[in-house]
């Protein structure tokens, strides 16, 4: 790893090199928290994947546990091509993996036993658990699993796949023991045919990754007319397209669905989540954050993807999913900055908030209609480079809020990901709660519990300026406050874990 590598997060979670993808294994064991990952801890490039291993007291600090997958260690080397995404279960007391085994171009449900502090898992003899896809369907793909225990006893299983013509699919199995199972049928199938490809919200012809959950409604007399959720990745023949999710409601054998929407606003940014339930019974969010950059670049800096900060899911008002940070987070501010309340109108700047490039800045915005603000961060001196963050209200009242971050000066290298992101923000008489984060490459936005996760690459040591700009109309900054936040990873560089 290069030293004083200006592109490394400084409090995300990073594997200590090498490759990282898809948060795997999410789980609260024994009031610890444990983070397992797609891996390569060889090299920056996505081949012969194993599963990478971390706990953490908090979410936040991470202590880094042995690799916990190797492929080929499975008795008939049913994972020697890679140890692909899956989950971990309490299975009686026992921990236990179900994750996809690759061998050559398939990938086929495998399940590890683990010791009871998860440090050492050994892959069954019987691996793979189900030797084949269901033969009954012409299938683009079948990896990642959502595994959990059904009330009358046994387990369910959901298995990511997608039937050609059609669209993605959740498989659905059903096993007395985690080792023998039965095809239930698909769950529900997308309708990605239907649809222009192009679209934000397109499904793919293959989901991974597949998470399902039930959430409390957001009041307490609330009918819960959909108390489920269906987490998905779109896919689309290699291209990782963006994650979705569907409201609706589980049977048991179907998902019936109520309506589809796009997690967070970064599309391919915020790729693959998965959550768990901890034990203080809340939901929390991991996913993985991939590079804008060209591999090239990231084999040289010697380490690739970075994992989202965790994120505490729960139900707005309205049935969609409210995102923010876990508070945990806030334990590594420092320094704290307050701007009172102020007006800006058409061309007026405001500075004062925390420089840098490890910031969280908070804002309590009121937009008037008709009218536009940006934040500005990670901006040069001279503006060479800026990361902007505009938020633009219609003139129709009742309209949503729109919020873009605008990529095309974030770095003065042309060859990283310059293309803006962008979608509507729910608000109440043009009330905005803006979070954001920025942690050296790693951008994560938050407006009215909406999340937009990106990456930026500024060049250049000066790219720290941090500046509200009032664009047109009059926008009121009811409050706003920043900190600079602490490093979770400290100098030197931790160790390569023990393969
Ligand atoms: N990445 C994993 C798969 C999953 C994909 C392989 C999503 O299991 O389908 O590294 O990023």
């Amino acid at each position: 790893l290069a030293e004083g590598d200006r592109h490394r997060p400084r409090f995300h979670f990073v594997s200590p090199a090498g490759w990282l993808n898809d948060p795997n294994g999410l789980s609260h064991w024994n009031g610890v928290y444990h983070l397992f990952y797609q891996y390569n801890p060889l090299k920056a490039v996505h081949s012969r994947i194993h599963w990478g291993h971390a706990t953490s007291p908090d979410l936040i600090t991470w202590t880094d546990a042995p690799v916990a997958l190797v492929p080929g260690d499975a008795a008939n080397a049913a994972d020697a091509d890679g140890c692909w995404s899956g989950v971990l279960v309490d299975d009686h007391g026992v921990p236990t993996l179900v994750y996809s085994g690759r061998r050559g171009d398939r990938e086929l449900p495998c399940v590890a036993v683990g010791s009871m502090d998860l440090t050492e898992w050994v892959a069954d003899a019987a691996n793979p658990v189900i030797s084949a896809p269901p033969a009954s369907l012409d299938l683009t793909a079948f990896r990642d699993h959502c595994v959990w225990p059904h009330p009358g006893g046994g387990w369910r299983q959901l298995i990511g796949s997608g039937i050609s013509g059609q669209g993605g699919t959740a498989l659905l199995y059903a096993s007395p023991d985690l080792r023998n199972w039965s095809y239930l049928g698909p769950l529900i199938v997308g309708d990605s045919g239907d649809r222009e490809t192009t679209a934000d919200d397109w499904t793919g012809t293959m989901w991974e990754c597949v998470d399902l959950f039930r959430l409390e409604p957001a009041g307490a007399d609330d009918e819960p007319v959909d108390p489920d959720i269906l987490v998905f990745s779109a896919w689309d023949d290699g291209v990782t397209r963006h994650t979705l999710y569907l409201t609706g409601r589980y049977s048991g054998t179907r998902f019936d669905r109520t309506a589809l929407h796009r997690l967070d606003y970064g599309g391919r940014y915020f790729y693959a989540p998965q959550s768990t339930q901890d034990a203080r019974g809340r939901r929390v969010m991991f996913g993985w954050l991939q590079e804008g950059r060209s591999d090239a670049a990231a084999e040289t800096a010697g380490w690739s993807g970075v994992m989202s900060l965790p994120r505490l899911v729960t139900r707005a008002p309205d049935g969609t999913l409210h995102q923010q940070p876990v508070p945990e987070l806030e334990t590594l501010r420092r320094d704290h900055v307050r701007l009172g309340g102020f007006t800006l109108t058409g061309g007026e700047r405001r500075a004062g908030l925390t420089r840098g490039d490890q910031i969280d800045i908070v804002a309590e915005l009121q937009l008037e209609p008709g009218s536009e603000v940006e934040l500005i961060v990670r901006a040069t001196q001279d503006e060479a480079e800026r990361t902007v963050i505009r938020i633009t209200r219609p003139g129709d009242a009742h309209g949503d809020i729109a919020l873009e971050l605008i990529r095309t000066a974030s770095s003065l290298d042309p060859t990283v990901d310059a293309t803006p992101r962008s979608g509507p923000i729910k608000h109440v008489d043009g009330r905005i709660d803006l979070r954001v984060l920025a942690d050296h490459s790693a951008l994560e936005i938050f407006a009215n519990g909406q999340p937009l996760a990106c990456r930026v690459y500024p060049t250049r040591e000066d790219a720290q300026g941090v500046e509200f700009v009032g664009v047109r109309g009059r926008v009121h900054v009811r409050e706003a406050a920043s900190w600079r936040m602490a490093d979770i990873w400290h100098s030197p560089r931790r160790l390569w874990p023990a393969l």
